[in-house]
C-alpha cells in the first residue's frame, strides 16, 4: 500500500487549507497556534516531506541538516527572507512563496497606513478613547495633506507598482527607485519617474518602503538617510523589519529630523523597538498589510498548492529555486 506523504503546518490555517492538504498528505498542524522554537520546529519536522511555514519560521542549513526527509518548505508569505535558498538547493528541497494573491490588499494598507500617519489618526484615536477629547478647533491634530504631495515609493516590484496606481487617485507626483529601473511603457502606465536612492531621499513628502530584504537592504534606510529627508517628510515601511533602522528611527522621529512615520513592520518582531512607543508621531500597525480574510484565504491557499504541486509532480508553481530541480535530478 502506498503511505501518504506527510505534511506539517507549523502555525493556523483555515479549515479549507487544511481540507485541501488532507486530499494528499497526512496532515499535522498547529491549528493551537502555539510559539514553538527552533528546536521544537526540527522535532515536529522529522519524518515529513513538506512543510507549510510563515515569516516567523527561519529556514536555514542547521534546520535543514537535521530534517533529511524535507522536500518542500512552502512559505504562507510572498517575503521569503527567513529562508535560506541555498541551503534549500543544497539539501534538495523545493522553496515556494504566494506571490500575487496579496498585491492589491498591500497596496491597500500602504495608503491606509500613509492616510492614517499623515493626519495623524492613531494620536487623534487615543484622545478620544483617553476622554480627552475638548471638541474641535482649528489648530487641532494639524497633519499633512497627501493629496498633491511627492510620494517616493523605495522597490517597484508588483506591489510598489499598485501603490503608484492607487496614489495617482491623489494627485501626488510618484517617484519610485529601485534596483532595475522599470521599463518606459511601465513608468508610463504607473505615472511615475524613476530618480536616484538620494534623490528619492531629498524630494520625497513621503517615503514608501516596499522593497525585498536582504543583506544589501539592511538598513536601506538609516540615520544617513534620514539626514537627506525633509524634515516635514514621513516614512512608510511596508517592507520588512531590517530595512529600516528602528532605533535611529525613534531619534529622527523624537529630534524632529522627520515629521512622522507609519510602521507596519519592525526590526526583531514581534519585539518593537522601546523607544518608538514613548513618540507620538509613528503610527504602529503589526505586520498586518495582507491581513484580509479573502487575501489571508488566498495566500494560505497558494501555499497548499504549491505543497501539493511539488510533492507531487515536482514542479510546483512560485517555485523560488529552480536550480533545485539539477540537485533532485543528480540525487535521483
Ligand atoms: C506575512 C508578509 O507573511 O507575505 C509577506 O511577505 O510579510 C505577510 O503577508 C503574513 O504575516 C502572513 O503570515
Amino acid at each position: 500500500m502506498n503511505m501518504k506523504k506527510k505534511v506539517l503546518v507549523t502555525r493556523e490555517v483555515f479549515d479549507e487549507t487544511l481540507a485541501h492538504l488532507a486530499q494528499h498528505f497526512d496532515v499535522s498542524s498547529n491549528q493551537g497556534n502555539e510559539q514553538w522554537s527552533a528546536d521544537d520546529l526540527v522535532q515536529r519536522l522529522q519524518g515529513k516531506d513538506g512543510a507549510l511555514v510563515t515569516t516567523s519560521d527561519r529556514v536555514d542549513d542547521a534546520l535543514l541538516s537535521r530534517c533529511p526527509q524535507l522536500r518542500v518548505v512552502s512559505t504562507v508569505s510572498v517575503g521569503y527572507n527567513h529562508i535560506d535558498l541555498d541551503a534549500c538547493t543544497r539539501h534538495g528541497v523545493m522553496a515556494t512563496n504566494t506571490p500575487g494573491v496579496l498585491t492589491d490588499s498591500v497596496a491597500d494598507m500602504a495608503i491606509c497606513l500613509t492616510l492614517a500617519t499623515v493626519r495623524r489618526l492613531a494620536e487623534g484615536e487615543r484622545l478620544v478613547r483617553a476622554r480627552q477629547w475638548p471638541g474641535t478647533h482649528l489648530k487641532q491634530l494639524l497633519g499633512h495633506d497627501l493629496h498633491h504631495a511627492t510620494v517616493g515609493i523605495a522597490g517597484f516590484g508588483r506591489i510598489g507598482q499598485v501603490i503608484a496606481k492607487r496614489l495617482r487617485g491623489f494627485d501626488t507626483d510618484v517617484l519610485y527607485h529601485t534596483r532595475h529601473r522599470a521599463e518606459a511603457a511601465v513608468e508610463q502606465a504607473y505615472g511615475a519617474s524613476y530618480v536616484s536612492k538620494d534623490e528619492l531621499l531629498a524630494r520625497s513628502d513621503i517615503l514608501i518602503l516596499i522593497l525585498p530584504y536582504s543583506p544589501e537592504t539592511h538598513h536601506f534606510i538609516g540615520r544617513a538617510e534620514m539626514a537627506k529627508m525633509k524634515r516635514s517628510a514621513v516614512l512608510i515601511n511596508m517592507a520588512r523589519g531590517g530595512i529600516v533602522d528602528d532605533a535611529a528611527l525613534a531619534e529622527a522621529l523624537r529630534d524632529g529630523v522627520l515629521w512622522g512615520a507609519g510602521l507596519d513592520v519592525y526590526e526583531n518582531e514581534p519585539r518593537v523597538n522601546e523607544a518608538l512607543f514613548a513618540l507620538d508621531n509613528v503610527v504602529l500597525s503589526p505586520h498586518i498589510a495582507s491581513a484580509t480574510e479573502p487575501t489571508r484565504q488566498n495566500m494560505a491557499m497558494t501555499a497548499a498548492r504549491n505543497c501539493v504541486a511539488a510533492l507531487t509532480t515536482g514542479v510546483p508553481p512560485n517555485l523560488l529555486n529552480p536550480q533545485v530541480q539539477a540537485t533532485v535530478s543528480r540525487a535521483g
